[in-house]
């Protein structure tokens, strides 16, 4: 019998579905990427997470940030993954035990009482904390949420421009493909061949027990990645010239937007933001001197060792839309790129694709080479907005929003179908979908 105080049932509607992903992958302190691929907390996912979680709950987004936060290194660096104790050790791969973080990185300031992982990913946290912060400034005043936060984001930028230079042009380096966050993507085949495999029988891939092997990294690109992680340990997580260093301009631009997003926070807190916003110009400046091809209209990453640029068109090339005060002339070029026939946005896919369309190495279904991420639209479909492009950001936004429903919010999906790839019920197409409705 109907009670008249009971509410009516609420349509399922596509806001509820995603808040209904988060509410799943949430730990009581943090969000996991998804329940089976990823158990543990992920850096770039929880900024992302968090951008879409304040439209929920800003207190659980601000609990996301200060939950990553809180294992930062006291060297200012914020690793790409923290542990979960209660997780088993073979849910993941690498699991604890091989990053020995701890006690190999020691000398770097790793925190003693959380397990992390060693290396970094791309610094999408100042923007979301001050994303968070608008969401909700009253209740972010009353806990004093950037107050607390601001030094470690302040720390966390300080080690990626001082040790992170390794190229000695005012960018920051990726010394391993994960910390790009876009693992496989051709633009890391020429740095990687350098690179001698660990052998295959000295590891086992937990990812493999979750996702399609023909939709995840090959074997061999796996014995590069699990090589250069653990020379790298081996070294104490010191920075400098090693075997594989590379600036790649996504990692760059969200350096930019959030050394703008810190100069916000700093004048919310009664600084002068002057400084940061300054800062945020030269990074730029450099990226656009470094990295920028006039003839191709996108930016390319540039292999360090060699002083080369790396000639394959990514998706990452592209999320320098973000930067606000790119010149006028490299916006539209950029936009002629992404609608061209190597991206094809709005002619033959409508989410942009992780890789050239026409590329030698493009497979539509292999993890960052071909397949549309919903991170790297939301990021495209953001720096369309903020060179006026409506028209294309509408578009963007819609059919992202249209493909979260649809794949059940996929990991990622086929660029020309949709069809959904890897994972469903993926934290950040929840999140960002999350966003993009409000
Ligand atoms: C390695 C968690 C992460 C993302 C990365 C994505 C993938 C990990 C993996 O998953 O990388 O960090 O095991 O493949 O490439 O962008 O942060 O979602």
């Amino acid at each position: 019998r109907d009670i008249a105080y009971d509410p009516p049932p609420a349509a399922d509607t596509l806001q509820l579905r995603a808040g209904r992903v988060l509410e799943e992958n949430w730990t009581g302190s943090s969000t996991v990427p998804s329940r089976g691929l990823y158990p543990h907390q992920w850096s770039w996912d929880s900024a992302f997470i968090a951008i879409g979680l304040r439209h929920r709950s800003p207190l659980r987004a601000q609990t996301e940030l200060e939950t990553l936060l809180a294992a930062q290194w006291g060297d200012g660096r914020v690793p790409h993954i923290v542990f979960n104790p209660s997780v088993p050790l073979d849910a993941y791969f690498p699991s604890p035990d091989f990053w020995r973080s701890a006690t190999a990185g020691r000398g770097a300031g790793a925190p003693r009482t959380v397990q992390t992982s060693g290396i970094v990913q791309p610094p999408v946290h100042a923007l979301a904390a001050w994303l968070v912060h608008c969401a909700d400034p009253w209740l972010s005043r009353t806990r004093g949420f950037l107050a607390r936060v601001y030094p470690r984001l302040a720390a966390w930028h300080r080690y990626l421009l001082h040790r992170r230079d390794l190229g000695g042009g005012g960018l920051v380096s990726v010394v391993h493909p994960w910390e790009q966050g876009m693992d496989n993507s051709p633009c890391w085949d020429l740095p990687l061949s350098r690179i001698t495999p660990a052998p295959a029988r000295s590891f086992r891939r937990a990812d493999l027990d979750h996702g399609a092997a023909e939709d995840r990294p090959t074997d061999l690109d796996y014995g590069r990645y699990v090589r250069l992680a653990a020379d790298y340990r081996d070294r104490g997580y010191a920075d400098g010239p090693g075997d594989f260093a590379v600036e790649d301009p996504a990692f760059n631009a969200l350096l930019v937007a959030s050394e703008h997003a810190l100069a916000r926070i700093a004048h919310e807190l009664g600084a002068p933001g002057t400084a940061r916003h300054a800062r945020a110009e030269r990074l730029t400046h450099a990226l656009v001197e470094r990295l920028w091809d006039p003839a191709e209209g996108m930016f390319f990453c540039r292999d360090v060792r060699t002083g080369e640029p790396i000639r394959e068109r990514g998706v990452s090339g592209l999320v320098p839309l973000l930067l606000p005060t790119l010149p006028r002339e490299k916006v539209a070029a950029l936009v002629g790129t992404l609608t061209g026939p190597h991206f094809g946005l709005g002619a033959t896919t409508r989410l942009v694709p992780s890789y050239d369309l026409l590329g030698e190495a493009f497979d539509p279904h292999r993890y960052w080479r071909g397949p549309a991420w919903f991170n790297t639209a939301w990021l495209v479909e953001r720096g369309l907005r903020v060179h006026d492009e409506r028209a294309l950001a509408d578009a963007l936004a819609d059919a992202l929003i249209a493909t979260a429903g649809t794949s059940d919010f996929a990991e990622y999906v086929d660029p020309y179908t949709g069809e959904a790839c890897g994972a469903t019920g993926f934290s950040w197409t929840a999140a960002l979908t999350l966003d993009l409705l409000h």
